[in-house]
């Protein structure tokens, strides 16, 4: 048996200065579909999340709520990884930066570059902004502020140095060479026309407070904090040991998530960074877009937050799920708004998929004594539409291998269509009386296409597809990807259990009122 391909995903890992908010959902989430989708796909899938704990923001934070640091990114972070039952997230692993595993990773790191003489001592003066937890040249700077806006202190600091400068062309090449490194395209378009425009060298150490990783040899200094977060996805692989199975099966990374905020940091500095210490650079950086509420960027600092789990106790974690993956494009902008999260509750849910579900499985219930019935010869319809449901595997991977979850979830929908303009059409509830063998055959082809439909709705909507399932009696070890062909299809006979609705319609407090 040949061994199952690795899959490893990554997001980026939370600043620990305030409580999850949907726009780290969203990320996770998105990862989680591909990862359960990648796992029923028969890959070794290992899906990172975890939380960035050191830094002068981190540190700030702690003292803004009167607590001893330590404690403080203990009980955040805890907050992120309580998301993980609530949000249904199947990460393999959780790091967090303060743990003993990774600041060994980190110092190894460090003790390489400077053994390749990539990192010298220096002295930084310029622009900083905590916010950013970034660096910034005076010609960057509006109207006195970073380009995000964020305000900026001057430091002037004895400092390590990446010699990124010398970078520049080494990155070009890069790029040239793995065209897909970067997405979506007009990101990728981004980041090369900044490095062509010249690269400074990177100060990667600070001497004004200790919340870091402290320098190797000179504990003065604490790491940056970037250089410090980004490594986090090879220790969690299992650097420094290069040679052990862990590394070898997960690196390099197939894809590292991150919002456009931090593009920047994971496809200039970090394949910089790794390349400088003889390591491999991940496959690719795919930087997604921003859920806006009214207009502006969801953020803690503009305290326009929205709660995840308030979200999902109003809506449904599998609604929550799909709208984030259905709503907008995958990485463009999309705006938070109620009614669009009901449309697609109520539409696409509801109306399409819940109801060609509840319609199928209530005339099984009451006209096939609550057994699959047994099919008669299928006719070309019965066919086509069994081979669309067949054929969603194939384009649905194709979408989201390059992260095109909206357009994988688009298609799904179309068969979805197709099977109820195929009910409308077979009106099996007239065939009850006229032709009860018709019936059976058009009963069992939907309640097959159901099942395909349904174990492919498992990475987005997992709670909803396991009911499904349930109801069609598929056994819990046949619901993996290798199960969609038509030698594992329902068996005529076998009895169903009651059916119920899985996707309920959403109706507001003030309609269900009047
Ligand atoms: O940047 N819309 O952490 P962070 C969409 N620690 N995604 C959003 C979002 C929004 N409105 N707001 C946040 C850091 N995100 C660093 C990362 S990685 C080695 C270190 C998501 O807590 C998005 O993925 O500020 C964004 O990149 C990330 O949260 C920033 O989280």
């Amino acid at each position: 048996m040949t061994e199952a391909k690795t899959y490893y995903v990554t997001t980026p890992i939370y600043y620990v200065n305030d409580v999850p908010h949907i726009g780290h959902v969203y990320t996770t989430v998105a990862c989680d579909a591909l990862a359960r989708f990648m796992r029923l796909d028969g890959r070794d899938v290992m899906f990172l999340t975890g939380t960035d704990e050191h830094g002068q923001k981190v540190e700030k934070a702690a003292i803004a709520a009167g607590e001893e640091t330590q404690a403080f990114v203990d009980r955040v972070s805890q907050r992120f990884r309580d998301l993980r039952g609530p949000m249904g997230l199947t990460n393999d692993d959780f790091i967090r930066t303060t743990e003993a595993r990774h600041r060994e990773s980190v110092q190894q790191l460090w003790r390489e570059l400077v053994e390749r003489d990539e990192i010298y001592l220096g002295t930084y003066a310029g622009w900083y902004s905590v916010r950013d937890e970034a660096f910034y040249a005076e010609s960057e700077l509006i109207d006195g502020l970073a380009p995000t806006g964020a305000p900026v202190e001057w430091v002037e600091e004895p400092s390590y140095f990446f010699r990124l400068s010398a970078w520049q062309e080494r990155l070009l090449t890069f790029y040239d060479a793995n065209p897909d490194f970067i997405l979506p395209e007009a990101r990728r378009n981004e980041v090369v026309s900044f490095v062509k425009g010249g690269l400074l060298d990177l100060s990667v150490s600070r001497t004004s407070f200790k919340w870091g990783v402290p320098v190797p040899d000179d504990p003065d200094h604490v790491m940056y904090v970037w250089i410090d977060a980004l490594t986090n996805y090879i220790t969690a692989a299992g650097y420094p040991d290069t040679d052990s199975t862990d590394f070898r099966r997960c690196w390099p990374a197939d894809l590292h998530m991150v919002g456009k905020d931090i593009l920047r940091f994971h496809a200039v500095y970090w394949p910089a960074f790794l390349m400088a210490a003889g390591i491999a650079p991940p496959k690719r950086v795919y930087a997604h877009g921003w859920w806006t509420k009214d207009g502006r960027k969801i953020s803690k600092s503009l305290g326009n937050v929205i709660e995840p789990l308030a979200l999902v106790d109003r809506y449904g974690l599998d609604q929550v799920r799909y709208f984030m993956l259905r709503e907008v494009p995958f990485g463009n902008d999309g705006d938070f708004s109620h009614s669009a999260m009901v449309g697609r509750i109520n539409g696409d849910l509801a109306n399409d998929f819940g109801n060609l579900a509840q319609r199928v499985l209530s005339m099984i219930a009451k006209n096939c004594g609550g057994r699959v019935p047994t099919p008669g010869v299928l006719d070309a319809g019965d066919q086509a539409l069994l081979d669309a449901a067949g054929g969603l595997l194939d384009t649905m991977r194709e979408h989201m291998l390059v992260q095109a979850f909206h357009a994988a979830l688009v298609a799904q929908w179309r068969v979805i269509a197709e099977a109820n303009r195929y009910v409308d059409a077979q009106a099996p509830w007239a065939l009850r009386k006229t032709d009860p063998d018709r019936m059976a055959t058009v009963l069992y082809v939907l309640a097959e296409t159901i099942r395909r439909l349904a174990i492919l709705a498992q990475p987005v909507t997992p709670g909803a597809a396991a009911r499904m399932l349930d109801q069609i009696a598929v056994a819990e070890d046949a619901r993996d990807f290798a199960h969609l062909g038509p030698d594992h299809a329902l068996v005529p006979g076998t009895v169903l259990p009651k059916p119920e609705g899985v996707f309920p319609r959403y109706v507001d407090e003030e309609e269900s009122v009047s």
